[in-house]
């Protein structure tokens, strides 16, 4: 081909853009056109979550006892610049604007947590009747304007006294206790609560609390004894689930919200996919994995040896008692290869440079919720999943004239809902998405430094204000769609 001399090219360019420009209306720029929306299924749950104890504050209040959370809070160093939670977000009270904050964003379903010391101050025995009365007004509230409530018995706020008669999680009675406890809040609010989760997040109520002692009670058990607390924890799960089928009226759905190790193929090929899901149900194995098979893999009890629980008859049919739903609190991949190993999958270290969010465990990694629901799916086969939890911490500022512009915070979210949306498009089933969290709130050992709401809150005066990512959730939700 000959090149072009500079004066034929000159006059190809000036013709080029003359069909160019014939292609828009009358002489402007075109008006771009909005970006195609990534759509969910219609009739998809959109909403947001909260715990009892991160939020309620009124801890003396209505006839409740102290949790192992008080008592832990209000020991020196246990928390970031000794935070408690004795007034949080004075949610206790506030309720009423907090319900308003979610008809806002058009929330369709709220998870909150009902508070074990407020129902049994003492852990067992006489239920108050003030504790549970409060919680019927906050649920009266969320359906009056048009939101289902969805309720979770345990989010770690164990009632003092039950630590200090059998140590916890470390007994049995625990177990049993907590099924007792489950089973009476159904019993009172299952006419008008149709969802209830059991425990949140196994491996905070147990190695957290029991084994590393960062959370209450802050014990450092030996690993038998931590082991045996798991166990005792997956037990009050699988003893509450029965508990609660047992006593709330017909059609009640039961579950759990578990943070679950989510295992990221680096290459999502067929092997790294099948490396991802081996990784599942091993890196799992002491809790979802019982969960969801009614047993303790060979290679759990082999890696823990002469530490493995100590199981009695009859534990393994009521830990794996079937599920109508599986709840999964999502924040960070593992990521995973194939290898030759016996257990045929490697997790890959993080270099120092993987981004995280303030929150220093929090790694950023977006496909973390696709790979959450396909494993999950894929392996144990669920009827139903939501999404219990995601979000992230940022230090966000309130400007003077009342903005918080989190762009991380949005930044996070639209990327982590572009991957969910991938699953729930493929056909997984993805029913609904709490995003942690509606407020900003206590976050346990972090006290009150690491923001995660979508509504910020001034702990001097309790305001809460929308930050730019609450208009984002409210947008998504109204257009079904990521915005
Ligand atoms: C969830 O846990 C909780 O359910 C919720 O209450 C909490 O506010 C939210 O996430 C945000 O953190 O002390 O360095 O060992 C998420 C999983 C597991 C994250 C324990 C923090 C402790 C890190 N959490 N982990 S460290």
């Amino acid at each position: 081909m000959k090149p072009f001399s500079r004066r034929s090219f000159g006059k190809k360019i000036t013709a080029a853009a003359a069909t160019a420009a014939s292609v828009f209306s009358e002489g402007a720029v075109a008006k771009p056109a909005s970006p195609k929306r990534l759509e969910f299924p219609s009739g998809f749950l959109w909403g947001c979550a909260t715990a009892a104890y991160q939020t309620e504050g009124g801890v003396a209040e209505g006839g409740r006892k102290p949790s192992v959370w008080d008592t832990f809070s209000h020991t020196p160093g246990k928390t970031n610049n000794g935070a408690t939670g004795d007034i949080a977000d004075d949610s206790y009270h506030l309720y009423k604007t907090d319900v308003q904050l979610l008809k806002n964003l058009g929330a369709k379903v709220y998870r909150l947590s009902v508070a074990w010391p407020r129902i049994f101050p003492d852990g067992t025995g006489q239920p108050n009747e003030k504790g549970i009365n409060y919680y019927e007004r906050v649920v009266d509230e969320l359906l009056a304007n048009g939101i289902d409530p969805y309720i979770t018995m345990y989010h770690w706020d164990l009632p003092e006294a039950q630590q200090d008669r059998v140590g916890g999680w470390q007994s049995r009675d625990t177990s049993k206790a907590f099924a007792d406890y489950s089973g009476y809040v159904a019993k009172r609010l299952s006419d008008r609560v149709h969802h209830f989760f059991t425990t949140n997040e196994f491996v905070c109520m147990t190695d957290l609390s029991y084994k590393t002692g960062q959370f209450a009670p802050g014990l450092r058990l030996p690993a038998a004894e931590a082991n045996q607390v798991r166990h005792h924890g997956i037990l009050g799960h699988g003893m509450a689930v029965q508990a609660i089928r047992a006593s709330a009226k017909p059609g009640t759905m039961v579950g759990l919200a578990e943070n679950a190790t989510v295992f990221a193929p680096v290459i999502e090929d067929a092997e790294g996919v099948a490396a991802a899901q081996k990784a599942t149900r091993h890196g799992n194995a002491q809790f979802l994995t019982a969960v969801m098979e009614g047993k303790y893999l060979d290679s759990y009890l082999e890696q823990e040896g002469a530490n493995a629980p100590k199981v009695e008859a009859g534990d393994m049919k009521i830990i794996g008692c079937p599920l109508d739903f599986v709840g999964l609190n999502v924040y960070t991949p593992e990521y995973v290869r194939p290898d030759d190993s016996k257990l045929g999958y490697a997790v890959v270290p993080r270099p120092k440079s993987f981004p995280h969010v303030p929150s220093p465990w929090l790694f950023v990694g977006p496909e973390v919720l696709y790979w959450a629901v396909r494993n999950v799916s894929e392996v144990w086969k669920p009827k139903t999943l939501y999404i219990t939890e995601n979000g992230c911490s940022s230090d966000d500022v309130l400007t003077p004239d009342g903005h918080v512009y989190d762009t991380d915070r949005l930044m996070y979210l639209r990327n982590h809902l572009t991957h969910l949306q991938r699953a729930a498009s493929e056909g997984y089933p993805i029913k609904g998405y709490f995003l942690w969290s509606l407020l900003d709130n206590f976050e346990w050992a972090d006290g009150y430094t690491n923001r995660f709401g979508i509504h910020y809150v001034d702990y001097e005066t309790l305001k809460r204000t929308p930050k730019l990512s609450a208009e984002f959730y409210r947008k998504t939700i109204a257009e079904n769609a990521v915005a």
